[in-house]
């Protein structure tokens, strides 16, 4: 059996490269739904539809456990993929592992940059005061950031400039810790973390997520510690050049990539 991860492009990559790492005998199905990216642009209902129908696919290959590789479907859909599994399996996503770990460590002024669909939902806000009430957190929304990473503009003038023009809102002025709230941002941790100096923690989601589907994993006897040979498969709802260009940096060797219309 294998973990279903799945994300709008390739940004749950960073959150499946994690996975890889920390549990590296776990066979893996990785779907990017680029027909349809960039979900942080997109309504609730749109979001709602894609995600079932992905998290359908995955029950249908048998997963053992679905990870919601992606914010903006985290933060509008997990109710509606909860739902959908039905228990069936465990369902892990990037917010809720992230904010409450966030709670219990020492943090009055949290920052959070995600897509205009995440900051809408205010989920993480919401997640982080349901077990801490007394930190404040600020969500900005950092929409520029995503198309600069598919374009490949990391270590850029272009992305440093967004970046600075960014990080300088005043929303963002005082905080202590940084979320990054979108799977794609890690890409550009150097840079965020270069902006701030020491000035500000920068919080890696990606391994925060991977702990907790290990936590989960071992809870249910579903963690896998001897397999040889791991399989990795990759299905699109759309192959693009640019996914494959990523994916291969990800995963190092070249990897099939199945088309998969949902
Ligand atoms: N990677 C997704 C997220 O974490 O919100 C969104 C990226 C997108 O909009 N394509």
């Amino acid at each position: 059996q294998s973990i279903g991860i799945f994300d709008s492009g390739v940004g749950g990559l960073t959150v499946a490269k994690e996975i890889k790492r920390l549990l590296p005998h776990e066979n893996l199905i990785y779907f990017g739904d680029t027909k349809h990216l960039p979900y942080g642009e997109k309504s609730r209902e749109a979001i709602v539809g894609y995600c079932t129908k992905i998290t359908e696919f995955l029950l249908e290959k048998n997963c053992k456990a679905i990870v919601i590789a992606c914010n903006s479907a985290t933060a509008n859909a997990l109710t509606e993929v909860l739902a959908l599994v039905n228990n069936q399996v465990p369902v892990i996503d990037v917010i809720n592992p992230v904010a409450e770990k966030v709670s219990y460590e020492i943090h009055n002024n949290v920052g959070v940059i995600a897509t205009k669909a995440t900051v809408n939902s205010g989920l993480y806000k919401k997640s982080i005061r349901k077990h801490n009430k007394f930190i404040k957190v600020d969500e900005l929304a950092t929409p520029l950031l995503v198309p600069a990473i598919e374009e490949g503009f990391r270590n850029h003038p272009i992305t440093h400039s967004i970046i600075y023009n960014y990080l300088s809102n005043s929303k963002l002025k005082n905080i202590e810790t940084l979320i990054l709230g979108c799977t794609h941002y890690p890409l550009l941790l150097n840079e965020i973390k270069q902006y701030y100096g020491n000035r500000v923690r920068v919080i890696d989601s990606p391994s925060i997520v991977a702990n907790q589907l290990r936590i989960i994993l071992e809870k249910h006897h579903l963690l896998n510690e001897e397999n040889p040979k791991p399989t990795y498969q990759f299905y699109l709802s759309d192959i693009t050049k640019n996914f494959e260009k990523i994916s291969k940096k990800f995963f190092g060797k070249t990897i099939d990539l199945e088309l998969k219309v949902l």
